[in-house]
């Protein structure tokens, strides 16, 4: 149904095939002197990491003043592996104030995201970037995005072999034309940088491709939801032996049309470290050949996956990359949390991981991480929950990193509950031209209600559940794979999901459909009260949700 071959071309592929390898319209409309660009260049300008958007808190009364829309610009930094040095993480801070909106926001696939940067702010923001070896080039669009790896700093052997290859993915993968150079930073690199591209070709691919290294056991990077999830074998000493790949995850879905869907990955193969690139070129090539390009809705690489089945996929695949693919060896996994609190990383340093709520890094949250990682030249990871780790730290600079944060009212995880550590919430309003409703500006207050029920039901020992937020079915902030997934369907009303699994191995369902915000407690309690009363010792929400059913959580909640 999804994957059949047709010749029809959505407007999107259009105009990737006339911009020349994403040049054009941008390069006759970057100084034109108008503060917006034209609709195709706003879908070139996604592969450069640039999306326009307008103020939609503003749109009304604008309007009535007889303006056009407030036009700003949403710029997302890839960042591979969230790994920053403190110079990178302090140039970032300060680009906020000088070309955006005085905020930095830390994405949920580990990138930093500006808003409101002006158009003829976008050019020195790139250069500055550049400058620091920091790039927006392949953050968004058609292309491979930014590649997710656990931020976790532990120093040990298992780990260090593993980042390397998210850099070396992350490399190969990216676009390779000259249009970014060109029109960014007035050519530079382009002497040795390629005219065409010799993986994606003119068209690139059908649609945005994600790629995630998780740690053996430990699944912070949500690896089921990706379009490549990529899991490392590590023998008995330790050393890297495999790599199990799992294939065709995504979340985006539409309400209006009922075949699109969320999915997790099916664990396609196990393959050597050697054959990794080649088997991930083989993977973009057969979605780059065989996705879909007439409906974007049916693009993603999982709706292949899904017509082929992965035993098919994989023989594609095998095809493309020459050798034969085994299947993939089983996979176990204990945790899906974040890497918050003190940590010793296993070399006589520490490492601190901070609660970033929604991302968002503005006011005393800004000052602070500015101020404890110039003075104490702490290096950085973003995690793919949207918080940050402080890296190297010396033990004796304990006492003054505390300091710091305190001064700035940067609360340590240990004194916040624990179920608003594990919450995410997407931008949605005012930026998002895709939201339908709220969701970061409202999150805060719902998820310290969800706390509040928590406590009152006398819930704090019992596991926490993950809750996610967003503004609309596309599933940034992944309520998919949440316990509690509260997504939004139209101005201050949300589907509720549940039976989500803790460790990311199984979708959420949707319970209850269009749930005013302030219903969403009254929904909720009957369940939490079901789950005090009858769950099994230490049975996590979304498995107890699972367990018992919907019809029976139904029932009960309207007994
Ligand atoms: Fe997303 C589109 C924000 C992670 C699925 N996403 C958007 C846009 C660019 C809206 C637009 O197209 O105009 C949002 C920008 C809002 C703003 O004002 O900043 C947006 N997505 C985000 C971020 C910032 C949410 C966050 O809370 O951090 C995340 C940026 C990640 C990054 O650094 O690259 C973000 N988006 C995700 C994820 C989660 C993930 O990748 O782990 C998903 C679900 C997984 C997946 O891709 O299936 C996701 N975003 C979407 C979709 C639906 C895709 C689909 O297959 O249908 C859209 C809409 C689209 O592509 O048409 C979308
Ligand atoms: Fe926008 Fe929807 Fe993504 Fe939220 S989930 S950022 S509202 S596209």
């Amino acid at each position: 149904m999804t994957a059949e071959v047709t010749t029809k071309k959505s407007k999107v592929e259009l105009v990737k095939e006339a911009s020349r390898y994403l040049r054009g319209p941008i390069d006759t409309e970057l100084e034109n002197g108008v503060d917006h660009f034209g609709e195709d260049s706003g879908l070139v300008l996604k592969f450069h990491g640039i999306y326009q958007q307008d103020d939609r808190d503003l749109r009304k009364s604008r309007k009535a003043q007889g303006l056009g829309p407030d036009y700003s610009f949403m710029i997302r930094v890839a960042i591979p592996g969230g790994t920053l040095s403190a110079d990178q993480y302090l140039e970032l801070d300060a680009l906020s104030d000088k070309l955006a909106n005085t905020t930095m926001r830390i994405t949920t696939r580990q990138a930093i995201q500006y808003h409101g940067v002006r158009k003829g702010g976008l050019k020195p923001l790139i250069q500055t970037l550049n400058d620091h070896l920091l790039t927006t080039l392949s953050a968004c669009g058609d292309v491979v995005r930014n590649v997710v790896a656990c931020p976790a700093p532990f120093v040990n052997r298992e780990r260090s072999q593993i980042l390397p290859y998210a850099y070396k993915v992350s490399n190969a993968l990216k676009p390779k034309a000259r249009a970014y150079y060109e029109l960014w930073l007035d050519g530079e690199k382009a002497v040795s940088l390629e005219q065409e591209e010799p993986l994606y070709g003119e068209t690139y691919l059908p649609r945005k491709f994600k790629i995630a290294f998780a740690y053996p056991g430990d699944n912070c990077v949500d690896a089921y939801t990706q379009d490549v999830g990529i899991v490392p074998v590590l023998d008995s000493n330790g050393d890297l032996e495999a790599f199990t790949l799992i294939v065709g995850g995504g979340l985006g879905q539409s309400h209006t049309v009922k075949e699109t869907h969320p999915r997790l990955g099916d664990p396609m193969t196990t393959i050597k470290p050697a054959q990794l690139l080649p088997v991930l070129e083989g993977i973009v090539k057969v979605q780059r050949d065989h996705g879909r390009r007439d409906d974007r809705k049916f693009s993603r690489m999982k709706y292949l996956v899904e017509a082929w089945g992965i035993a098919a996929f994989r023989e594609k695949v095998a095809e493309y990359v020459g050798f034969a693919l085994p299947e993939a060896q089983s996979l176990e996994w204990l945790s899906g949390d974040d890497h918050l609190g003190w940590h010793e990383q296993g070399d006589g340093k520490l490492f601190l991981g901070l609660f970033i709520e929604n991302g968002r890094v503005k006011d005393n949250i800004r000052a602070g991480l500015r101020t404890v990682i110039s003075s104490l030249r702490l290096d950085v990871r973003l995690t793919p929950q949207q918080n940050l780790l402080l890296v190297n730290i010396d033990p004796k600079d304990k006492p003054k990193l505390e300091a710091i944060l305190s001064e700035h009212q940067i609360a340590l995880p240990e004194t916040l509950e624990p179920v608003v550590l594990q919450a995410m919430a997407c931008p949605a309003f005012p930026t998002c031209g895709l939201a339908i409703t709220e969701a970061e500006r409202v999150m805060p207050d719902v998820i310290r209600e969800i706390g509040t029920l928590i406590s009152e039901l006398g819930l704090e020992n019992a596991p926490v559940p993950h809750v996610r937020m967003t503004g609309c079915p596309n599933g940034c902030a992944r309520p998919y794979s949440a316990e509690v997934g509260l997504v939004g369907r139209s101005l201050n009303s949300y589907a509720v999901y549940l039976g989500g699994s803790p460790v990311g191995t199984r979708l959420s369902r949707e319970f209850q459909d269009n749930v005013h915000r302030d219903q969403i407690i009254p929904v909720l309690k009957p369940i939490l009260e079901q789950y005090r009363d009858t769950r099994e010792s230490n049975e996590a929400f979304g498995d107890f949700c699972e367990r018992v059913g919907f019809e029976k959580l139904r029932a009960h909640a309207q007994a």
